[in-house]
């Protein structure tokens, strides 16, 4: 069943990236809509809902995952008939892999007027609506180049010097810690998010704040490529953004990590980059300060405002 082998994926990372998490999530809700067998409208919404609290515990951070489920289950509230009501979530799923996949296509247009003939861009972990700037101005005739870190411990920096070769982009492919050291040959950093809070700060993979830091430092642009859905409404209400601790495996082997008692590994997978720090966010309603990250979570992710108090003070489990 999809269901069950999307959240394995997700949970290995076989699928990774906010944006992806998202659009697997969905489809593996709606694969799991269409082939449920019930006896009434209670019963197919309470199998729904297990499945959505399975796919939404899969990874802690990315809030595009809770935003999509949350997306998809609104379909339900009103039904009260099995059919009507799988329709619904069915059709909320198609809306979303639609308009997802047309945001990230919105964000390369918008990102790449950004960038300039000449520029070095630097980008770090592996971001489909940050590469999507960077190729976009490629193919448009650009002559840029990119700098693209390793990504410990996962390596994500592979996924994205294999695109950027495959798109003919010039890369040069550097350690984590050499970005400081490169911080002046760059124009502008680009990446991606799993999170925007209402006060702006960003959250992406770990090493992206420091990045920020050293292009702060350095006068260079830094500019965060996101979705509206990546924008998390709950932080609004003072509910955190949970960093994701991964198993330490990645960092060191267990046999290395056993014969140092003393020694703990920590593994946290994203960190939390200032609002302070960042100069623009493209998403595909265009471009915005940070500081304006309250407007576009009230404005626009495609709730009024009665309704988005309601949705997000309660759970969407509450209103089924
Ligand atoms: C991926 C990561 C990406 C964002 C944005 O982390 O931090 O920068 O998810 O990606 P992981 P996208 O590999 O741990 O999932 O723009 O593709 O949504």
């Amino acid at each position: 069943m999809l269901l069950t082998e999307t959240v394995e994926k997700i949970k290995s990372m076989e699928i990774r990236g906010a944006g992806r998490i998202a659009r697997a999530a969905v489809e593996a809700l709606q694969e799991f809509a269409c082939t449920l067998r019930v006896k009434d409208i209670d019963e197919f919404k309470g199998e729904m809902m297990k499945a959505a609290s399975i796919l939404e515990t899969t990874r802690p951070t990315a809030v595009s995952l809770p935003n999509a489920i949350h997306y998809v289950m609104s379909g339900l509230s009103g039904d009260h008939e099995v059919e009507k009501a799988r329709a619904a979530l069915i059709l909320r799923a198609e809306t979303f892999i639609h308009d997802s996949t047309h945001a990230v296509e919105r964000i390369g247009e918008i990102g790449a007027r950004h960038i300039q003939n000449g520029d070095v861009i630097l980008t770090h972990c592996n971001s489909e609506a940050a590469l999507g700037c960077i190729i976009t101005a490629h193919r448009a005739g650009k002559d840029i180049s990119v700098i693209a870190t390793e990504v410990r411990p996962r390596n994500q920096g592979l996924l994205t010097i294999r695109t950027l070769n495959d798109a003919g982009i010039s890369t040069q492919y550097i350690v984590d810690s050499a970005a400081r050291h490169f911080i002046n040959e760059v124009d502008m950093v680009i990446v991606g998010a799993d999170a925007v809070t209402v006060n702006g700060a960003v959250v992406n993979k770990i090493g992206t704040a420091p990045i920020a830091l050293a292009a702060h430092e350095a006068r260079t642009s830094f500019i965060v490529a996101a979705e509206t859905y990546k924008f998390a409404p709950r932080t609004l209400f003072g509910e955190l953004i949970q960093i994701e601790e991964r198993n330490t495996n990645e960092v060191l082997p267990v046999p290395l990590q056993e014969s140092l008692p003393h020694v703990r590994v920590r593994n946290p997978v994203f960190d939390v980059t200032p609002a302070s720090y960042i100069d623009l966010i493209v998403t595909e309603r265009g471009v915005f300060p940070p500081s304006l990250a309250y407007l576009i979570i009230r404005e626009h992710l495609g709730w009024s405002i009665e309704e988005f108090h309601k949705t997000f003070e309660m759970d969407y489990r509450d209103q089924v």
